[in-house]
């Protein structure tokens, strides 16, 4: 598939996915989620890659969900037609660690699917929020609900009542966002995290990041349950004999293809 809306680069294991609509500030349309779609699924499958990172420009990740594309939509469009929302959601089946990099807006929609990533780099320009509320309507995307869980109620609250933007500083701060970087240097400091990652057994950085999702989903007895079964099943794989192999005998291991 030939994507208009997205540009792809590949950097060894670690493929780039850039949102790029600039004209419309990376606004989010049905075109655009479709080939974000088609684009996670291929290179969740494509053994020559073991972490995606997906983000947008220097000045926007994503202004939202197209406003000018849904502001005719009536409810027989959104909900059975389910126009939007059936292909926003296809990041959650990616199964190999995706982060999420954002320089400049990620508001609405935009925070939302950066929300869906595994983790968040964040260069200084960055600034979150949900003004879903001026537009008149909720947040459709987990807004109300991955928001709280991250940043905890009063912030979250605070976000989604009064569109207040929050800036680098403060999404890390809270947890929305792990590390935070100049922004003339956040892609190359994101690729250098991204790479560290792909330099681990793949295989196990999918079980890890299962786990954690289960983490929001189940009671802690059951995570740890669910934790201990990806635990024991490690002793029958290659990763965990090359990993501790490789610290007995004082060398690097090499979990290419592991
Ligand atoms: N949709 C469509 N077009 C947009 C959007 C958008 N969300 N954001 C910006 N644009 C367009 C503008 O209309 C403008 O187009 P034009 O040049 O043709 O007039 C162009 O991008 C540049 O934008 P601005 O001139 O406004 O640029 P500024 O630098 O002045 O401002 C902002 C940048 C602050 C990002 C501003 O554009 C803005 O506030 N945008 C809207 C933000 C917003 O309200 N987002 C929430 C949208 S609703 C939503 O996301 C619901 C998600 C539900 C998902 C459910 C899935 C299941």
């Amino acid at each position: 598939m030939e994507y208009s809306d997205l540009l792809i680069e590949q950097h060894g294991k670690v493929v780039v996915i850039r949102l790029n609509r600039p004209k419309a500030m990376n606004a989010l349309n049905d075109n655009m989620m479709n080939e974000l779609g088609d684009a996670l699924y291929k290179f969740d499958a494509d053994p020559a890659v073991n972490v995606i990172v997906l983000t947008g420009s220097e000045k926007v990740f994503a202004a939202g969900a197209d406003i000018a594309a849904m502001a005719n939509y009536t409810y027989a469009d959104t909900y059975p037609g389910n126009y939007i929302g059936r292909n926003w959601e296809h990041i959650l089946n990616v199964r190999k660690p995706v982060v999420g990099v954002v320089s400049g807006y990620a508001l609405g929609g935009g925070c939302e699917l950066a929300m869906m990533c595994d983790f968040l780099i964040a260069a200084d320009s960055a600034k979150f929020g949900q003004p879903e509320i001026k537009v008149g309507v909720t947040p459709g995307a987990g807004g109300t609900q991955r928001l709280p869980r991250t940043i905890g109620k009063s912030k979250a609250m605070d976000m989604l009542l009064t569109c207040r933007m929050i800036d680098a500083g403060e999404a890390e701060r809270t947890g929305l966002v792990s590390r935070v970087f100049p922004a003339e240097k956040v892609m190359e400091e994101a690729l250098a995290v991204a790479n560290t990652i792909a330099a681990m057994p793949v295989s196990v950085a999918m079980q890890i990041k299962d786990s954690v999702n289960r983490a929001f989903e189940t009671t802690l007895t059951e995570g740890v349950r669910y934790e201990r079964r990806y635990f024991h099943a490690g002793f029958g794989t290659p990763a965990q004999k090359e990993g501790m192999n490789a610290f007995l005998e004082k060398r690097k291991p090499d979990f290419d293809g592991l």
